[in-house]
């Protein structure tokens, strides 16, 4: 069997190199959205099973100061794909479904990096970094986008589930689209005669709580207006399944050279719309069951990457962008069923927020036989991927904000980054050693509508976070050497003054 295989693999060109076992590993970057440091098993929760996740988070290393870069979706993949600090672009915040593009196609990305070493690359599931020149015509190709900033296949949602347009995107192409049905996305006005959440109520599945009321598909009311594309749009139930197949028949055609899929699920961001088989799973109402829904989908994943023999050659990264959040804008009993639940486990805040919850997420890396089960506290950050897993694949270059941590993520070191730069909604703050220091910031302390504390104080606050993971005690006044270093270290990096305190 094995001289057949080789004889199939080299036989035809004598001149190729046989190859080895520890030739390039395949890389995979398992992405959940809004999946906070709380909501999986291996991080502690009790309420909500997780098997799949939790064993290749307990059988990998597990990190549990790993940060994406920000508390939403735009700014932490932006960090993500490019190694940079999403405040370094003006552009780098939640946008919506009709943005333009903001990689600059000449910037140097992960996928790139990965590419120029010779692996395939490839996207399937949330995008959220814009598309086109932001005047794109949906019922054409949309450019530039994923391939252009180096991905070789791209199966994308444009934006969020919760905004138009609700279609899937392939290399550029609206999915199914009937060019008899043309699609027009609008995120100021209305289609004339088109439903909406504010004025349909009756054709409502789901209710919208704030936001959320402009056009409806397949009964849930979204952010933007859209009209046609009608045999494109996605079922939302489906859109697990959906994604699942493409990331699984993604590794089974390209596994004869070294990949890279960043497979980026949607859940369990709103709206949570479980598949009919995952409702009541959880006993949490639609949260939790799209967060046993996203673990079902993990596991089945990891079995094709065994079934297929390259389960011991993958690199597997898991992480989630941001943090939780309950009421995130629909009527989901989130909060009514959440029980003893702790989606943001012991940290304070949430998705939205400067406090720790909002960017401290699950993250973990998982290769079966090269990376020994352990717990790391290494300060990790997923900014850092993209010099990592570019050194991983052969590549020298490095992403402007992007530090090589690949011993690290391989267990091979305890030495994390130094200190790095927190981000909620274009708010900042820097995490040094055990302590974070947030700079008096503007604006309410709490988003009412979700019940969030965002970290905003007329005062500077310092907390160490060895012993006050909670962040209740704010020992600025008690500890000025630690702040005063945070401070100069905040305006160093940042090249902002930190305002004085206004109190
Ligand atoms: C907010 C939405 C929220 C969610 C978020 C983006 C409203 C009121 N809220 O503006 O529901 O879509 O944007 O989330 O519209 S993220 O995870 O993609 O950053
Ligand atoms: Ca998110």
């Amino acid at each position: 069997m094995g001289i057949l295989i080789s004889s199939f693999l080299y036989g035809c060109n004598p001149k190729s190199e046989p190859k080895e076992k520890s030739s390039k590993p395949n890389i995979v970057i398992i992405y959940l959205d809004d999946l906070g440091y709380g909501d999986m098993g291996a991080y502690g929760a009790t309420e909500i099973k997780t098997p799949n996740m939790d064993k290749l988070a307990n059988g990998g290393l597990r990190f549990t100061s790993g940060y994406a870069s920000s508390a939403t979706c735009t700014p932490s993949r932006y960090a993500l794909l490019t190694g940079t600090y999403p405040w370094r672009n003006k552009n780098a915040h939640i946008l919506p479904g009709t943005a333009p593009l903001i990689i600059d196609t000449a910037q140097l990305t992960l996928p790139k990096l990965l590419k120029e070493q010779g692996y395939y690359t490839g996207i399937v599931g949330k995008w959220h970094l814009g598309l086109g020149d932001g005047n794109a015509n949906w019922n054409e190709h949309i450019s530039p986008g994923p391939n252009e900033v180096g991905f070789d296949y791209s199966y994308i949602l444009a934006a969020t589930q919760d905004r138009v347009p609700t279609v899937y995107i392939h290399n550029g192409k609206v999915d199914g689209l009937d060019p008899n049905d043309p699609i027009l996305v609008d995120y100021s006005t209305n289609f004339e005669g088109e439903p909406t959440g504010v004025d349909n109520p009756e054709l409502l599945t789901m209710k919208w709580h704030h936001g959320h009321n402009n056009s409806i598909v397949n009964g849930i009311p979204r952010i933007g207006f859209m009209k046609g594309g009608e045999s494109a749009k996605w079922s939302d139930v489906d859109m697990a399944d959906h994604f699942l197949k493409k990331a699984q028949d993604y590794v089974k055609s390209h596994k004869e050279k070294p990949f890279f899929l960043y497979y980026a699920l949607q859940q369990p961001h709103v709206p949570r719309t479980p598949n009919p088989r995952f409702v009541g799973a959880s006993g949490m109402g639609p949260r939790g069951d799209v967060i046993v829904e996203a673990d079902w989908m993990i596991g089945e994943f990891v079995k094709t990457l065994e079934e297929e023999g390259l389960l011991e050659n993958t690199l597997i990264i898991f992480s989630s962008d941001n943090g939780p959040v309950l009421n995130d804008g629909y009527y989901d009993n989130a909060v009514e069923m959440l029980g003893d639940h702790t989606p943001a486990g012991p940290l304070r805040g949430g998705k939205y927020s400067l406090f720790e919850a909002g960017t401290r997420v699950p993250f973990f890396t998982y290769w079966k036989g090269t990376i020994q089960p352990g717990v790391s506290d290494a300060l990790v950050s997923q900014i850092d991927l993209m010099t990592s897993l570019g050194s991983l694949a052969g590549s020298s270059k490095k992403g402007e904000d992007s530090e090589n941590f690949l011993n690290t993520f391989l267990g091979k070191s305890d030495q994390g980054r130094d200190e790095l730069i927190l981000e909620a909604t274009s708010r900042l703050a820097i995490r040094k050693g055990d302590y974070v220091m947030i700079p008096p910031h503007k604006g309410a302390a709490k988003i009412e509508s979700v019940n969030i504390e965002v970290g905003n104080d007329s005062n500077v606050q310092l907390y160490n976070l060895k012993s006050d993971i909670g962040q209740q005690q704010n020992i600025a006044e008690k500890e000025p050497e630690i702040l005063n270093e945070m401070i100069k270290d905040y305006e160093r990096i940042v090249g902002r003054a930190v305002a004085p305190s206004t109190n």
